[in-house]
């Protein structure tokens, strides 16, 4: 019976030193130790014992229960320390594989704009998409009965600290708060999303992108306009595009125009309206207190997805925002 407790410590033990994971050490101690385990049979055994063998049945059992136990303890901490953690990263496994992105037309577009602008001295102004009334329409010189500023044209949203407020329709917002915050000169373009309920189709979406420029100066005029909308038509549509301006009216310009530019579209010449332009009006001054007398400033407003559509031959603006890889992995 001694000798059969000294294999059942040897092969226990040899058992132990070969577990490497905690769930082969939770085994190995219900084996051994747990309540159905290997010494709970021989505790049974010590009570059957003649009357002569038990003492010293006994003291090895007792004996081997103890050597168990500690070496368990000690295996568990080997394992904790060398095991690894179910959290662990595996360094050496192969990585997923992630494919390249890519930017989005609209992204690409916007890029090559501001790059240009970048070259004429324009730096890039921001602001929030959700506008108060006096950085979308006041200051804008947009009277409080205009259409535009009807429940219909525009995405309305709760009134804020008793201020209304909507998603702004056009990025003049941000020209606006420019110029409120920062002395002349200036020379800036803004662009975003802007927002403006319609019914979806080829041409029209709720929601498009808009660049528009601002310069504030000593003695600007029409003609430092002219030359900055046809340097950049020449360097984002190639060195034969032509710029002309149609007389328009905006609230926020006098002289106001409308922006076509001559490209070549798949091969034939056309003119393309891309836009709208004109001197700052000096109502607009007023609003941000900048001295009309001394300052005249020229602003454009160009439309990105316009510009994008003509540029890469998409015929459909929804295509832009459907999210459809197949269609967007052409570009960029
Ligand atoms: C356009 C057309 C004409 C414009 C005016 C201003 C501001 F704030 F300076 F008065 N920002 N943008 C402007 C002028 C925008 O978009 C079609």
């Amino acid at each position: 019976m001694i000798a059969d407790l000294d294999t059942l410590e040897r092969v226990a033990l040899d058992a132990l030193a070969r577990t490497e994971t905690p769930a082969a050490l939770d085994g190995w101690k219900s084996a051994n130790l747990g309540p159905q385990g290997i010494l709970k049979t021989w505790m049974q055994r010590l009570k059957e014992a003649s009357r002569d063998e038990r003492p010293a049945l006994g003291k090895r059992l007792n004996e081997v229960k103890g050597a168990l136990e500690r070496a368990f303890e000690a295996r568990a901490a080997e394992v904790a320390r060398s095991a690894p953690r179910a959290d662990a990263v595996d360094v050496t496994e192969p990585g997923i594989p992630c494919g390249l992105g890519r930017r989005h037309v609209l992204t690409r577009t916007i890029d090559g704009m501001v790059d240009v602008f970048g070259r004429m001295g324009f730096s890039v102004a921001d602001g929030p998409e959700v506008e108060d009334e006096w950085h979308n329409f006041t200051a804008l010189n947009i009277p409080e009965s205009h259409p535009a500023r009807e429940p219909t044209d525009n995405f309305w949203m709760a009134e804020h600290g008793g201020v209304r407020r909507l998603l702004r329709t056009q990025t003049s917002t941000v020209q606006i708060r420019t110029m409120e915050s920062t002395p002349p000169p200036l020379r800036i373009i803004a662009v975003g999303r802007v927002y403006r309920p319609d019914t979806h189709d080829a041409t029209h979406y709720s929601m498009f992108h808009q660049m528009e420029g601002l310069a504030v100066d000593e003695g600007l005029s029409m003609a430092d306009l002219k030359t900055t909308l046809l340097q950049f038509a020449r360097a984002f549509f190639g060195p034969e595009a032509e710029v002309r301006l149609r007389p328009s009216f905006f609230p926020f310009t006098e002289p106001s125009a409308e922006i076509d530019i001559r490209m070549q579209v798949r091969g034939q010449w056309q003119w393309v309206e891309l836009g709208g332009c004109g001197m700052v009006d000096p109502n607009v001054f007023a609003s941000v207190g900048i001295d009309a007398e001394r300052w005249t400033g020229f602003a454009f407003g160009l439309g990105v997805e316009r510009i994008a559509m003509r540029r890469y031959g998409i015929p459909d603006i929804r295509w832009l925002f459907d999210n459809d890889l197949r269609f967007l992995r052409q570009f960029g």
